[in-house]
């Protein structure tokens, strides 16, 4: 059966209820701290070595299509009318609409620690103690805005301007390219700093907190983030019929990039699916 995955600020008060049981339970089974590392252990970046698989990468999309679906399965196993919901942050764009609700995620952290006090996700609540991350904090932190140097999130239009580049990636296929809706979408700009984040990433950042960092799976807003992203990706495939996922085949021997990237047919790690088999999500769900 085909599942819809709706937009957050359409939830009933019993859709966020039980989206909100399920996320607890499944950290309480230890299941969630296990997309957190693999989230943090597939952050490779362009100046590392190796498969760049999660990020900076033209499987940016399908890995992280991939990696919704293994949680939405794991959630569905809790509770079957259970989905991931999206959030359009080209809409909801202020630090008390949805989903930063009491009865969500909860909003903004303090000012002196950055901690989360409201919500399901707060710490003192004791359902939500953070167990893998990159730094030693316990309690879930959001700097919503960054408040000390305020930052926008991406709008309407940058969104556009993404969605209007008919090519899917292009070589090197990494974060220094100008090109390519996959990049235009991900987020790694030119520049230095606030300017050189867009779409994407700019939302990493907008949230702040846990969201800054390989870690940021702590954050439940990473996959309402990413189911937005993804519904972003179908778009542009609505869009843009004569192109798909790209490279088609390994760059050719002696390019840097060879080895480095994924190609449509070949497998994604952690697991057995090719960004081919990605390309369409309609048999599974599909976005309200
Ligand atoms: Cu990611
Ligand atoms: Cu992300």
């Amino acid at each position: 059966m085909v599942y819809t995955r709706k937009d957050v600020s359409t939830l009933t008060a019993t859709e966020r209820r039980r989206f909100v049981k399920a996320l607890l339970e499944l950290k309480r089974r230890g299941e969630y701290d296990e997309f957190v590392r693999t989230h943090i252990e597939y952050y490779v970046a362009d100046g590392e070595n190796g498969l760049r698989t999660a990020h900076m990468a033209p499987s940016f999309l399908p890995w992280h299509r991939q990696f919704l679906l293994e949680l939405e399965k794991a959630l569905r196993r809790i509770d079957s009318s259970v989905s991931v919901p999206y959030w359009d942050w080209t809409r909801d764009r202020t630090t008390t609409s949805v989903p930063w609700t009491k009865d969500l995620l909860g909003g903004n952290g303090r000012p002196s620690d950055r901690q989360v006090t409201t919500g399901p996700f707060a710490y003192a609540e004791g359902n939500w103690t953070l167990k893998v991350g990159v730094t030693n904090g316990k309690f879930l932190t959001r700097d919503l805005g960054r408040a000390r140097d305020p930052l926008q999130l991406p709008t309407a239009s940058e969104l556009q301007w993404a969605l209007k580049d008919p090519v899917y990636d292009v070589a090197p296929w990494d974060s220094t390219v100008t090109q390519g809706f996959r990049n235009k979408l991900e987020g790694w700009g030119t520049g230095r700093g606030s300017a050189s984040w867009r779409n994407h990433n700019l939302v990493h950042r907008w949230v702040g907190g846990a969201m800054v960092s390989g870690a940021s799976v702590n954050d439940p807003v990473f996959w309402l983030h990413h189911a937005f992203v993804d519904l972003v990706w179908s778009r542009w495939q609505q869009r843009h019929r004569d192109d798909r996922y790209r490279p088609v085949k390994q760059p050719a021997p002696g390019d840097p990039q060879r080895g480095r990237v994924v190609a449509r047919h070949e497998k994604l790690p952690p697991w057995d699916v090719t960004p081919d088999e990605l390309d369409d999500h309609g048999s599974i769900y599909r976005y309200a």
